[in-house]
Formats: C-alpha cells, structure tokens, sequence
C-alpha cells in the first residue's frame, strides 16, 4: 500500500484532552457560520496542537483570545496545526470560526442539505468537514451546541436546554466523540411518544420526518419502543437523556447512524405503511430502529479507540439486532436469514480480492471498512465466544465490560479480556478469527466401528490478500446425534475442534447414528462433507430435529441440483431435490414463513459460488437457465399441492405486518414462483391486481416481469405509485433485478434515462445499479454491456459522492471466478476507473484492491 495508508501499528494516544466543547452555527446554504470553542488542557506538554479539517474556510483563531498570528499555526488541505510554542502551558480555550457550504455538499458527508432541510453524517470523518477538530474516536468530550437558522426545527443531540425565535441550545453531558455529533434543522413534523426507563426516567421520543409522511411512523415509533424494553430486559440498558429524536431524511448514504440522542435514519428505513412497505421492509426498519438505539451502549458510551476497532461496536451492535429480532419474530427463521445474508455477501467479500480481517490493521479509506466482514463477521464471533464460554460466563463479563469501560474508547483486546476474566480462558487462541481473513473451509467424516462412532473434522484456509499463511482456529461445532428411524441418539452438544485435523468419538451407541452437524452455523466456515450422499441430505431435510439444519440440507440438495443442471446434466439428476421438496409440501408441521424458506431455490451468485468453490467456471446463463428450468419442473411435479398451499394460506381481515402474517405471505408467493413457471403468468396477474399490501404487490410484479408479462402491470404500479419516491426505488431495482438477462443492461441504461432517475440521491442510484448487479445472467452478459454501463455510472458519481461510488464497486468483486473473456472484461472496466484523473480516495483504493 502507498504512504497514504492508515495503520494500527502507528496508533498513538492524542497528547491533548478536550474539556468542553461549544459550538455555535449560523446556518446558510452557502455559507454557513460555524464557530467552535474548545476547553483543552495537554496532557503532555511539549506537542503540536493538531487539528483535522478539510474544505473548511477559516475565517479566525484565538488562544485565551488573542488571536493566532501566522507563524502560531500551519493550515493544510487536512488541518490545522499550531505550534508548540504558540500553547499555553496548562488548560486553554481556542476558539475558532469557519464557514461552509452545506448546498454544495454532494458527498453527503458533514453537513449537507437534503430537500431543503440541514442534516449531518459524520462517521467515520465528518466532523473535519464541519469544523476544526481532533477528529478520531478516542477523543471525548461533553458538546453544547447553539443552533442559529430560519427553520422551524432546530436540532442537535443531548437534552434541549433553550430556545426562542430562530435558535436553539442543546446540551449533551455524555462525553462522546466527534463522529457522533449531529445536527439536524429544518421544516419537519414530529410523531412523538413517550417511554418510562426501568430507572425511571421519563424520556420523550420524537420521529421527524417532512409533511406528509406523518402518518407513516407508526411502526418505527412502535420499533424504538420494543427496543427500549427489549435491551432493558436482555442487557440491562437504559437510555440515559431526556429525550431521544430520529430524524427521517431522503439523501443518506447508507441506512441509519447512531448520533448521541439525535439519530438519523435514510427515510426507508423509518416510513412504512401496508401499501408502500414490503414486509421485509418492516423487519428491516424494526431491526434497523433497534440497531442504532442499542449501539447508545454499545458504541456510545464505550466506544472506539481508533478505526481498526470499528467492529467492536458493530459486531457486536449487529449481534444485538439479531438477538432482538430472533426474540419479537421467529428465531429460527431469523437464524437462516442471517446465515443467508452472511454467505452472500461476507463469504463472498472473504473469497475475493477484498478480503480483510474482522480487525483489519491498515486502511487508505476508513469509510471502505464498513463491510459484510466487520459488521456480519464481526457479530458471529460474539455468537461463537458465547458459544465457547457458555452462557453463565458470557453473563459475566458483558457486566464486567459495561463496568469496567463505561466512557471509554476500546479496543478488541479490551472487549476479550473481560470474557478471559470471567470465563477463566485464555481466548488467544479465539482472537484469530479478528486478526486473520479468510473463511476457514471445514471437512468432517464419519466412521462407525465396534459401537464407537467418530467424526474428524479437518479446518484449512486459503491465502487473502497479505496474509499467505493460516494457522488453526478455534471452531465451536454443534453436533446431534440422529436415530435412522428420527428422533436424537444424542442430544446436542458443542464440540471444540482447535487442531488442523482432529477426532471425537461417541460410545454406547445402539445403531449408527445420523450426524447433524454444524447446527446453526455455529462457527462462520465452509462445511464440506468427504463423503455425503442425497439421502443423508433428504434424511435431515425430512428428520433434523433443528430447524437450521433441516433447512440447510434441503438447500444443500436444491444447489447441487442446480449445478448439475446448470453443467449440461441430465433434467432427471435433480429428482431427489424434487421429491425432498414433495415431501416438505405434504409435511403438515412445519409453521409459513419456515416453509417459505425452504421453498425458495439458491440464487444465480450462490451457485456461481459454489461452482466456483468446486474449481468449476461458472457460466451466468447456464445457472439462470437451470434456475428457470428446475422451478418448472418443481411446478410440473407438485401443481396440486402449491395449488392447495396457496389458497390455504390467504389472509384476509386487516393487514399486519407481524411475522405471522408475513410468513403466509411469504408462502404464498414462494408457491406462486412455481405456478407462475406453468400457467405463464395468469395467476400473478390475479394476485397483482388484488393486492392490498406491497408485499404482495411487487412479488407478483417481479414474477410478472421475469416472465415476459411486465409490461401492462408495470405500467399501472408506475402510474399508481409515481408520487411516491420510495415506492419507486423499488419499481426501479425490480424493472431491472427481474428483466430478461437478455435485455437487462439495455433496460437499466433505458431507465437511466427516465426522468425520474434521480441519480444524485443514493437510493435511486443504487435501485438501478444494485437492480442490475442482483440480475447476475443480465450483468455478467457476455458482450460486457453491463460491466460498461455498470463502470460509466461509477465514474459519472465518484466526484460527486465518492462515498456511495466506492460501496457500489464491490459488484465487481467476484471477478476471478469468471471465465478469461469475462475476467478480462472486467479488469479493463476497473482499470479504465483507476486511471481517472482525480479520481476520489475511496474509489481509488477500492479499484487498487479489485486489482489486486
Ligand atoms: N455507524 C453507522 C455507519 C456509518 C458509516 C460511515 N461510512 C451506522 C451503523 O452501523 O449503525
Ligand atoms: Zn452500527
């Protein structure tokens, strides 16, 4: 890596502490005024005052007052630094005041104006946009904020303190780092509420959100709630202000951020109503709501030494969220969902050339870090050290860690050595899953002989980047023992594998039993059986006593069927998947949304995946064709039972958006996929037409579109919906997602042209950019027409918000699995960006790494 490149190694204590800070705006599109005051005293004497700020004026700067000269300081492009000899001895206020554009800032980072309204976003680096300022997360100090502007609303994090026409002061007494300011001031409407902490602490909730979309809060005010109570009730946590405020804005960058008492949401993540939401966006908002008020614990009050620790709050935040939601929905169905979601993207992200560990140690971009490995990764190895430690001694120390860091900025070595203190174990061992990349690929085998029973497992994991050589890990591996006829042999267990290649044996075994292994995914690895067949897989898809794994073996015969297609084999290889899928219909037990899951067929970049794992080249067409070819099939065998399915699970009565609802729709719609494949279209149109909720709506749209029939129905949910910006996102990405591969990048360039590509706002440009990325047959195409489309819409948005142009790159992470013509078609497009003169930071490591 280039000079430019940040590392942990480096890491050094700032030599300053900040008191008080005190800041005061007055807030114009163009030019607003922001003047700080900084109470400081050194903690070691003899060193420069280094300040960050970037695209900041400065207008003055005073010491005690009297204003710096200048020789007192240096300025840069990224701070501001004033000379030892320039400091007073002990403590010191410096005052400074800069001006800013918020109008012009299209990188939405800082302070920004989206439709009129002022917001801020400033982790991980913001805040040097704002003012000058040690901007880095061990740097904490209490804020009081002034607000100065014409808008109605004025707001900033902690308790309000005053305010009168035109301003607002808000104080903060919780020591917080910079990335945790926030701002926020405009025409808004509030949905307030109100909750009593165990405490007793009476604490105002306010949602804000612009005229009009008031009577869609309901659900996220419901959500802030739960989450309340819930992290009470599990962790013990209550909220500490007077007031908690969410702000819904339409131009973010990602999902939600977790500014002290004042966090701000992207607008689809907080407004929901039946018509508009899908069900999977309400469990998206309520998961997202109780992430970011959880992380007030959680990354908040013990927050981040520097930027390598980023997962110490967002592993185990994520961790926390998941735990929330397997608690008020389904936990097993949540279980499989997050598995899903992990293999899709941080299995993939740790395969390919961007690879890093849960703990990287050097980074250009810390914004390019926010990633499937440090937020999923990160939380399944809180679930693995639970797993090790057991329960009691996981009790333990996340008591001792709220006790003993409170108000501090940590580090993993921090985070572990309180579970070394209350488990008794030495976790040294456990640590390599933060330092060390890669997914480990975990192969068992079987034996049977005498009455003893034994599994060996083997772990090994390839070389990432940097990183050539990979000693074992710790894996915790749940295992159950099955009786041929069902039921356990042996109930479950936790089996410790620390060796490269190590052996368990059971005795007193009547009849050799059937292994259900890895349950739950207990540990983040590849598992390989030497020797597995279909009906061992059909035997837990019919018999596992844990939801997980059933679902697990049935997907596992369901990809190998579409491999098998997918490379020229004959239709009849995939009976087995298709009479295990028989059986699954005629089993009455298993409650909607389990069975929806198990319906569902692996996607095009799963298989390509898993081809690809086998040494195999995939070919984007042929698994799309296999896809299209087996769901017809699956159909044709099982009319009658889908049929029966379908029509046994319709709702009616007013909409809910609870997971027992959800999960009938959710069947419904799987069932509909199949029915769809033989009548061509017909029953979709039905289900379309007399869809009361979105849900329902854009499943049968998407069905519509994949089969040809779009046109017609897509016309009329434009039509229909064309006022409604989040509505439309989703009309994007599905016009896309669901198009014909044949025709997909001419269709996304089509839409790239619609008025209503408003591709300035991340949402809308990652609807269609993300829309044709999900449609693999349709990126992939040979000719490269989507990898070109793809790349020209990320040089066209790198100047203006490098941020989004970077995360949207990672599309062309998996090129190394793709055939040469291919390979080669992507690494001109990546080199073609690379080269751009003035490219962003963020782009430019992104590509740098692609590269490799
Ligand atoms: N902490 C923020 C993410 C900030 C991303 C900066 N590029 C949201 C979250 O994880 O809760
Ligand atoms: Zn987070």
């Amino acid at each position: 890596m280039t000079d430019s490149t940040i590392r942990l190694s480096d890491y050094r204590p700032y030599p300053f502490e900040i008191d008080q800070v005190e800041l005061r705006f007055c807030l114009a599109p163009q030019a607003t005024r922001v003047h700080a005051r900084l109470t400081i005293s050194p903690s070691e004497a003899g060193h420069p005052l280094r300040l960050d700020g970037e695209e900041l004026r400065l207008i003055s700067a005073r010491i005690d007052g009297a204003a710096l000269t200048g020789s007192d300081y240096l300025l840069s492009k990224t701070g501001l630094t004033i000379h030892p000899a320039a400091l007073p001895e002990g403590r010191f206020t410096l005052e400074t005041e800069v001006e800013i554009a918020p109008e012009s800032n299209t990188a939405l980072e800082g302070l920004y104006m989206s439709k009129g309204m002022y917001c801020t976003q400033c982790e991980a680096e913001g805040f040097r946009k704002i003012t000058f300022y040690p901007d880095r997360p061990d740097v904490m100090a209490p804020f009081r904020v002034r607000i100065e502007g014409a808008q109605p609303v004025l707001l900033s994090n902690g308790n309000p303190v005053a305010s009168g026409d035109g301003w607002a002061e808000w104080d903060d007494p919780w020591p917080k780092p910079a990335y945790l300011f926030a701002l926020v001031a405009g025409d808004l409407r509030e949905v307030a509420g109100e909750f009593t902490t165990m405490e007793g602490r009476k604490v105002h909730l306010g949602i804000w959100v612009r005229e009009g979309d008031e009577d869609r809060c309901d659900f996220a005010l419901e959500a802030l709630i739960r989450s309340m109570e819930w992290d009470e009730a599990v962790w013990g946590r209550a909220y500490d202000l007077d007031i908690f405020n969410l702000v819904a804005v339409d131009d973010f960058n990602m999902g939600a951020m977790e500014n002290k008492g004042l966090n701000i949401f992207n607008s689809k993540l907080v407004l929901a109503s039946p018509e508009t939401a899908t069900d999977l966006d309400y469990e998206r908002i309520e998961a997202v709501i109780g992430h970011e008020y959880f992380h007030n614990w959680t990354g908040n009050r013990i927050t981040c030494r520097d930027w390598f620790q980023l997962c110490l709050k967002e592993g185990l935040t994520v961790y926390r969220d998941q735990s929330f939601t397997a608690d008020v929905r389904k936990g097993a169905v949540k279980r499989i969902d997050d598995v899903m979601a992990l293999r899709a993207r941080q299995f993939r992200e740790d395969q390919g050339p961007l690879a890093h560990p849960v703990r990287p140690d050097a980074y250009i971009e810390i914004n390019n870090f926010y990633t499937a490995t440090v937020y999923e990764k990160g939380a399944e190895l809180i679930g693995m050290l639970r797993t090790l430690i057991g329960d009691a001694a996981w009790e333990r120390g996340k008591s001792l860690y709220f006790d003993r860091h409170d108000g501090q900025a940590c580090t993993i070595e921090d985070w572990l050595s309180v579970f070394e203190a209350a488990s008794g174990r030495d976790l040294a061992q456990f640590k390599r899953w933060y330092t060390d990349a890669g997914t480990p690929r975990l192969i068992w085998s079987e034996s049977w002989q005498d009455g003893r029973f034994t599994l060996t497992f083997r772990q090994s994991t390839a070389p990432t980047p940097g990183q050539p050589d990979k000693a074992p890990r710790v894996i915790p591996i749940r295992v159950a023992l099955l009786r041929a006829n069902g039921g356990e042999a042996l109930p479950e267990q936790v089996l410790e594998l620390t060796e490269a290649r190590q052996s368990f044996t059971f005795d007193g075994l009547a009849a050799r039993p059937v292994p259900s292994v890895l349950r739950g995914l207990s540990a983040p690895v590849m598992l390989e059986a030497e020797a597995d067949t279909p009906d061992h897989r059909a035997f837990l898809f019919a018999h596992d006593t844990d939801p997980f794994n059933r679902w697990e073996a049935g997907r596992a015969l369901a990809r190998e069927a579409l491999e098998a297609l997918a490379q020229g084999a004959a239709p009849s290889t995939a009976r087995p998947f298709i009479d295990a899928f028989g059986a699954l219909l005629a089993d009455p037990a298993p409650e909607p949304s389990f069975r929806a899951l198990c319906l569902a067929l692996p996607g095009d970049d799963e298989i390509g995946k898993s081809l690809f794992d086998k040494g195999i080249t995939p070919d984007p067409q042929a698994i799309h064709a296999a896809r299209m070819a087996l769901t017809r099939a699956l159909g044709e065998a099982h009319e009658p039972a889908l049929t029966r399915l379908y029509a046994d699970n319709a709702l009616d009565g007013a909409f809910s958006p609870a997971a027992e609802d959800a999960g009938k729709r959710a069947l419904r719609l799987a069932c509909l996929r199949y029915l769809t494949a033989l009548d061509g279209g017909a029953l979709a149109l039905a289900h379309f037409e007399a869809a009361t909720n979105m849900t329902d709506q854009i499943g049968a749209l998407g069905l519509l579109i994949a089969a040809g029939k779009g046109a017609a129905p897509s016309a009329a949910f434009y039509e229909r919906f064309k006022g409604d910006r989040l509505v439309m996102d989703k009309w994007f990405m599905a016009e896309v997602a669901y198009a014909p591969p044949e025709t997909a990048p001419e269709r996304a360039a089509e839409l790239a042209a619609h008025p209503l590509f408003d591709w300035k706002n991340p949402n809308r440009f990652r609807a269609l950019l993300g829309g044709l990325a999900a449609n693999q047959a349709g990126f992939h195409r040979a000719d490269g027409a989507g990898y070109r489309f793809y790349a020209d819409w990320l040089i066209r948005l790198d100047p203006l918000n490098p941020q989004t142009a970077a995360r949207m790159s990672t599309a062309f992470e998996t090129w190394a699995r793709f055939d040469a013509d291919r390979q080669a078609k992507i690494r001109a497009e990546l080199h073609r960006i690379s080269t751009l003169e003035g490219l962003s930071r963020d782009l430019s490591e992104m590509t740098a790494r692609l590269l490799g």
